[in-house]
């Protein structure tokens, strides 16, 4: 399935020398629960995929209701991925009660991965929602090491480098819930919370493909086959399509262009 870069501003920024990923675990759900038993997820059909989801909950009494709506729309490029995700959740007493009305809802994106060449990981994004009632998280650990973290409404923007075959975990997630506790009086309450992102990874040294800090004629023996390969997508191609330096999903001529101002240079920048 072809991610369609385009959809994401920072694609465009990276295009000059992006860094390929392999995706290792997918992790991400979708899910809407309620006070009454009533818990609805959802998980990609198919690893890896874009997964563009949504699931929905609604309880009706006669002393109020609750529901909630969760949706989540995110994507996996070759070497960027992004997307968004929201949550509503409401609940509504008609009368004081002892019962707990209320629905919640979480949209979560974590995905673990590799990166074939030492890079750069950019990500920037942006969580909304209810104040008191909302719960973010962004974060890119490696291991139990937290390197970068946001758990607040508001903007965030991280860039931390990557160590090739390093696994990596970035997570966004926001959550809501909407709670009439048992003394509350009858009422309405409606909460959301919503987060929006993009990433991607880029070379440190572009043609540096055994990440030896030189680019030079044991690189050109990894580049060559891939060239001649040429498409991304073909099962032959090394994981990550680590020779495509544009980030286009093919290894061609534009590739070798980046490729060869490398060589030229040999050593990497520092
Ligand atoms: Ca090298
Ligand atoms: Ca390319």
């Amino acid at each position: 399935m072809k991610f369609v870069c385009a959809a994401l501003p920072v694609c465009s920024l990276a295009a000059a020398a992006s860094a390929g990923l392999i995706y290792t675990a997918d992790l991400r759900f979708v899910q809407a629960v309620n006070s009454f038993g009533q818990n609805n997820a959802h998980t990609p059909p198919i690893a890896f995929a874009p997964f563009d989801d949504s699931v929905h909950t609604l309880t009706n009494m006669a002393e109020g209701s609750c529901s909630s709506d969760s949706t989540h729309d995110t994507a996996l490029g070759l070497a960027s991925m992004g997307g968004n995700g929201s949550v509503q959740a409401h609940a509504t007493t008609t009368t004081p009660s002892a019962l707990v009305f209320g629905g919640s809802g979480n949209s979560r994106f974590e995905i673990k991965f590799k990166p074939p060449l030492n890079s750069v990981f950019t990500v920037s994004g942006s969580f909304s929602g209810t104040a008191g009632r909302s719960t973010f998280n962004a974060e890119i650990k490696v291991g139990n090491t937290v390197l970068a973290a946001k758990t607040t409404s508001g903007a965030f923007n991280f860039s931390v480098p990557l160590t090739h075959d390093t696994e990596y975990k970035l997570l966004v997630s926001c959550a809501a819930n909407a709670l009439l506790m048992g003394s509350a009086a009858p009422g309405n309450l409606s909460t959301s919370a919503s987060f929006t992102f993009n990433a991607a990874a880029t070379d440190v040294c572009s043609g540096d493909l055994n990440n030896d800090d030189l680019v030079d004629d044991a690189d050109f023996a990894i580049f060559a086959p891939a060239y001649n390969t040429l498409d991304c997508y073909d099962a032959t191609m090394p994981a990550g399509c680590p020779a495509d330096l544009n980030d286009d999903a093919l290894v061609d001529d534009a590739d070798f262009v980046i490729f060869a101002q490398g060589y030229d240079a040999l050593l990497c920048p520092r």
